[in-house]
C-alpha cells in the first residue's frame, strides 16, 4: 500500500486506516485470492487540469465471495473516497457488506457502512447480533436516499462531526466485517440451481441497478472522467453483476 501512495498527495489517516482494517480481514478469508482483472482497471491514473488522479482498485476472491472490491480514489487535491463491497457467492446466504468512506478537503462528508438483505429480511441469527451492538449515538446522520431502500434497518450513514465519532465509525466498519465472517462460519452453500441461490442473485442484481442509481457518484467520476468513461466504470467496475 506505501508504495502505491508514496509518490502521491497524503491519503488521508482515517481512509488509510479503514484500508488497512479491511485488508487484514480480507487476508484471513479461506481460499482467498486476487481476482485477475484488466490491469488497466487496477491502477488507474489521469490528469486534468494540472489535477491529479488517481484509483487503485483490488479485486479478490474467497469461500462464500464471488468478488470483493477495494478501492481507493485520490481526484485532485481535495476528493479521497474509499469504496469496498463484498459481494456474496449467492450459493450462501450472506448479506452484501458495502462501505463507503468521502473525505472532501480532508474532511469527512459522508461515511456508509451497511450488511444489506439480499432477500426480504437479514438472516435471523445476524439481525440477534446487530441488535446486540452498542450503536454509537452520532450527531450528524445522513438521510438515505430513495435509491437505498436496498440497505437494512442496520445501515449506519452519518457525516462524523470529531475524531471520537471517526474512530467509532471505523470501530463499527470492522464490526459489520467480523460478524460477516462469522456468519460465513456458520452456513452451508445452497445448490447453484436452488430457488435461493437465484433469488439471492436476483437480490445482487437489484442491488446494483440502484447503486447505479447514485447520482453523486457517477457526477463525480463524470467531472473527472468524462461521462462515457463513467458510464462503463459504473457498469463494469462498481456495480458488474
Ligand atoms: C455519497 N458517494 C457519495 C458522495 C460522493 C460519492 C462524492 C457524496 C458525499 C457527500 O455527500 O459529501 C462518490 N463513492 C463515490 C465515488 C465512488 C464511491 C466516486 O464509491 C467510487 C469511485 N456508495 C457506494 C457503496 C455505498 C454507497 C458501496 O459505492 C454503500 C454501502 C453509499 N454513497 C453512498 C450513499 C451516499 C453516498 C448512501 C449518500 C448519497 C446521497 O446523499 O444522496
Amino acid at each position: 500500500m506505501k508504495s502505491v501512495f508514496s509518490t502521491q498527495s497524503k491519503l488521508n489517516p482515517l481512509l488509510l486506516e479503514a484500508f488497512e482494517l479491511i485488508k487484514n480481514r480480507i487476508n484471513s478469508l479461506t481460499d482467498v485470492e486476487p481476482l485477475n482483472i484488466d490491469p488497466k482497471s487496477s491502477k488507474i491514473y489521469s490528469n486534468l487540469n494540472k489535477e491529479e488522479l488517481f484509483i487503485t482498485n483490488e479485486f479478490y476472491q474467497a469461500k462464500g465471495f464471488r468478488k470483493i472490491h477495494l478501492e481507493v480514489a485520490m481526484l485532485g487535491k481535495s476528493l479521497q473516497i474509499l469504496h469496498c463491497v463484498f459481494f456474496p457467492d449467492p450459493c450462501y446466504e450472506l448479506p452484501i457488506y458495502g462501505a463507503d468512506l468521502v473525505v472532501n478537503s480532508n474532511n469527512i462528508s459522508a461515511a456508509i457502512v451497511d450488511l444489506s438483505p439480499v432477500g426480504k429480511h437479514l438472516p435471523d441469527s445476524l439481525i440477534a447480533q446487530l441488535r446486540s451492538i452498542k450503536f454509537p449515538k452520532f450527531n450528524e446522520p445522513g438521510k438515505i436516499p430513495q435509491w437505498g431502500c436496498i440497505f437494512s434497518p442496520y445501515v449506519c450513514f452519518i457525516r462524523p462531526v470529531d475524531f471520537l465519532e471517526e474512530k467509532l465509525f471505523l470501530k463499527l466498519i470492522d464490526q459489520y466485517l467480523s460478524l460477516l465472517l462469522s456468519l460465513l462460519a456458520r452456513v452451508e452453500p445452497d445448490d447453484i440451481n436452488s430457488l435461493d441461490t437465484m433469488d439471492r442473485l436476483s437480490y445482487q442484481k437489484r442491488y446494483c441497478s440502484n447503486q447505479k442509481l447514485n447520482d453523486k457518484t457517477r457526477g463525480i467520476l463524470t467531472k473527472f472522467f468524462g461521462s462515457s468513461w463513467a458510464d462503463k466504470y459504473i457498469n463494469k467496475i462498481l456495480f458488474e453483476c
